[in-house]
């Protein structure tokens, strides 16, 4: 059976996120394959707003297989980009490489960044350590929590949750000790690479874990005030549909629905993430 087959949500961006999708209607040379539901999409999708890379928005449903997203990703997931200036077309996928990928564009382009200045390797090297916590630990807990079914596993994979989520506070504030702030966790940063990162997520948690598992964000004014100042960004907020259709969207993870999609598969075989 095809994973995620069951269509039961919105093909299509609501609110903020259906305006950004209309702006970018027209051809360009990068052309984003993504899914308004998708936060792997929408951390390179808030890369590409935030960096101001020229793209094409291409709403596809991954679960549908379409045989234009196939070529671009081996495995059918979103995020995927065409690249259009090669002769022929050349492709990436995988979320943390594109975003890697529309950095080092910006850099000779825009001239913008989500990194702190290459002059500061030990400052990029605590973005990277950032970067791979809510790789690795946050957003696998995230789904595990979202999917268990008994009370006792809500517990447990909760407080996981909630540890992964202060694991990523005791990073941000080392960056501010050891070198003065990263990204949006210290009041007046700008965007940066891990806020953009795991903020699909946080997101998520706010509605989603909300609305399904009664979740609360730690309360901590510091963690509250970065919570808040990410979520309005100009960048990540462009990228959100209306909390109601995430809701939709989830009840199939929150129900742990057989065959989901390929990451909760994962997350039910104890397998690493696709
Ligand atoms: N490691 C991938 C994960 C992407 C991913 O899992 N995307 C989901 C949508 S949120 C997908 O395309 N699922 C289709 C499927 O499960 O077959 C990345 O970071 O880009």
């Amino acid at each position: 059976m095809t994973v995620g087959a069951d269509k039961d949500y919105p093909s299509e961006a609501t609110g903020p996120a259906l305006e950004t999708v209309n702006k970018h209607a027209a051809d360009s040379d990068i052309v984003l394959f993504g899914s308004w539901f998708c936060p792997f999409v929408q951390r390179v999708w808030v890369a590409a707003e935030y960096l101001g890379i020229s793209y094409k928005a291409n709403e596809v449903d991954p679960y549908q297989k379409p045989k234009e997203l196939v070529e671009l990703s081996h495995k059918g997931l979103v995020p995927a980009l065409r690249l259009n200036s090669f002769s022929p077309p050349r492709a990436l996928n995988e979320s943390t490489v594109i975003m890697d990928y529309l950095e080092d564009l910006a850099s000779t382009t825009t001239k913008r960044s989500l990194f702190p200045p290459s002059t500061d390797a030990y400052a990029r090297a605590l973005v990277r350590l950032q970067a791979d916590h809510i790789s690795r630990t946050l957003v696998p807990a995230f789904y595990r929590y979202l999917q268990s079914q008994d009370q006792q596993a809500q517990i447990d994979h909760g407080k996981e949750f909630v540890d992964t989520l202060e694991h990523l506070a005791s990073l941000f504030e080392r960056a501010e000790r050891e070198v003065g702030g990263t990204g949006m966790w210290k009041e007046g940063g700008e965007l940066g690479y891990a806020d953009a990162m795991v903020g699909p997520w946080i997101f998520r948690a706010n509605n989603v874990l909300t609305h399904y598992r009664g979740f609360e964000m730690p309360q901590t004014p510091k963690f509250s005030a970065w919570v808040q100042r990410l979520l309005e960004h100009p960048a990540f907020r462009c990228t959100c549909s209306t909390d109601d259709i995430y809701v939709q969207a989830y009840l199939r993870y929150a129900s742990n629905r057989p065959n989901t999609s390929q990451v909760a598969n994962a997350i039910n075989s104890g397998r690493a993430l696709p």
